[in-house]
Parts: structure tokens; sequence; C-alpha cells
């Protein structure tokens, strides 16, 4: 039989083997009005690397799907941990699914109503993100937090729907996780 080597990925930090990787570094001055005390963003050197996304290429296309690993560092701006930036999906009916590799943190998915909720992300956790959902990483551990995600090509990518922010933040208080609904207005 003829076989053909797929790519790799190492399931205890997410790193993938193979020839044709795309990489994008997210840093804190591409993150202006994500993280709430603007003093303390505005005190981080904006080359601070927040997350970086490694992925496969693929085909183009209905049908067709893309995975990648988001590693998250561990840290915070002020009192409010590390974040990806977030996103619906342009397709609004196009859904995604989230595997936990490494560290531990929070997914936060919003519907198009404004309702928030948390699912606790550690090695191993599954998320299936539905459709309409928008979605955030947060780190909330020690460690860079690692989560492999499979998506449609198509989906595409609507970060204005959010320029409003999610309903939650996640701060560090007391020197406790904590859960902050946003006041809107
Ligand atoms: C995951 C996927 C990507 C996304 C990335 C970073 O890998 O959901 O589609 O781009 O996380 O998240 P964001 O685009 O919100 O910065
Ligand atoms: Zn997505």
């Amino acid at each position: 039989i003829s076989v053909n080597m797929p790519p790799c990925v190492a399931f205890h930090n997410g790193h993938f083997t193979a020839e044709d990787l795309i990489t994008k570094v997210t840093r804190s001055g591409d993150l202006a009005g994500v993280f709430y005390d603007t003093d303390a963003w505005r005190a981080l050197p904006p080359e601070t690397a927040i997350y970086q996304v490694e992925m496969l290429k693929s085909p183009q296309g209905e049908g067709e799907l893309y995975a990648g690993t988001t590693h998250l560092n561990p840290g915070r701006i002020g009192d409010e941990f590390y974040m990806t930036r977030g996103h619906f999906h342009q397709r609004r009916e196009q859904g995604e699914v989230y595997f936990g590799l490494r560290g531990t943190g929070l997914l936060l998915l919003q519907d198009e109503q404004g309702k928030a909720r948390f699912e606790q992300v550690s090695p191993g956790s599954v998320h299936i993100i539905p459709g309409a959902t928008a979605h955030r990483l947060i780190n909330t551990g020690t460690e860079v937090l690692s989560a492999l995600a499979v998506w449609p090509t198509i989906a595409g990518h609507d970060y204005a729907a959010l320029a409003q922010g999610f309903a939650l933040r996640v701060v560090l208080q007391g020197g406790k996780i904590h859960g902050k609904e946003v006041q809107n207005g």
C-alpha cells in the first residue's frame, strides 16, 4: 500500500510538523481598545507578543476546513488576563471546534443577543462553537494556553460586530479569577 504522511500536531504543545505553515503573531499594539485598562495597555511595549496562531494551508471553498493552533501567552494587562481579540464568523451560520491542548483558561462564547457564557479550557477539552456565536480565548493560568481549532475556510472573521467588546471580562481580583459583567453605556 502507498500511504502519505499527513501533517502532525503535537498534543502536548499544539505545534505542527508540516512543510507549509502560516503563522501570525498578535502583539499588544495590535489590540487597541480590547483591554479595558487603557493606561496599563499603553504602559506595555506595543511589540509585546500576546498570542500566536499557526495553521495549515488549506484549499479554499465550500466544505473545506482550516486547522490551526492558537498559543496564548500567560499574563495580564492591568488586572485583566491576556486574551484573543475574538470574533463572530462573517458567515454567521458557520461553527467551529476548539480542543484544549496545553495550559488552562476560558473560552468566552457570546450570542448575537449579547448573552455570554464561559467554558473551562484544559488539556483534552472539546468545545463545539455553534453558528452565530462569537468566541474568545482567555489565559487564566501561568503557562501558555494552546488550543487547536478547526473551522470552515468560508467562515471568515467579523471583528467589527464586536467593536463594543464582549459582555464579560475576566480579571484577577484579590488573588482570584473573577468574571465581571460589563456595564453598557
Ligand atoms: C483560532 C481560530 C482562528 C482565529 C484565531 C485567533 O485559531 O478561531 O480563526 O483567527 O483563533 O483568534 P482571533 O482571530 O479572534 O484573533
Ligand atoms: Zn472562529
